[in-house]
């Protein structure tokens, strides 16, 4: 015959495994932290304002993306300052960055910024004429 004190054991040796294994799971790392990176859309030469990027400064977070949307045609996404390229990123898919490969209305060109810092970027058929010009703070 049991006790009263061993079945009382038994449960508070239950509960205490439940709250282990609650707690265990409580622990684990949120997933939803990989999926935080989020994804800035700049407006390449809008229809309103053709020789600008909309909007033309723009602070994300590092593993965010920005994408590029042309809406007018003729204009590239060329990173650097002074109208020169400094070949870290550029439209249409990272080569040959200091040619001027433009895109038309449509186009679609994106970049990951995975470092902290200014990323200064410009237009390079309008850039030295028009100061077709932006910039990507990354913190
Ligand atoms: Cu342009």
């Amino acid at each position: 015959m049991r006790s009263i004190t061993a079945i009382t054991g038994s449960l508070l040796a239950l509960v205490g495994l439940l709250a282990t294994a609650v707690i265990a799971v409580g622990l684990r790392p949120w997933p939803a932290l990989a999926s935080c990176a989020t994804t800035h859309t700049v407006t390449v030469g809008p229809s309103s304002n053709p020789l600008t990027f909309s909007p033309a400064s723009l602070t994300i977070k590092r593993g965010d993306t920005v994408k590029w949307v042309w809406d007018t045609s003729g204009h590239t996404v060329t990173s650097g300052t002074s109208c020169t390229a400094d070949m870290k990123f550029c439209s249409p898919n990272d080569t040959n960055c200091a040619s001027v490969t433009t895109s038309n209305a449509g186009a679609m060109y994106q970049h990951t910024f995975t470092t902290a810092g200014t990323f200064p970027y410009f237009c390079a058929t309008h850039c030295a004429s028009f100061n077709m010009v932006g910039s990507v703070t990354v913190q």
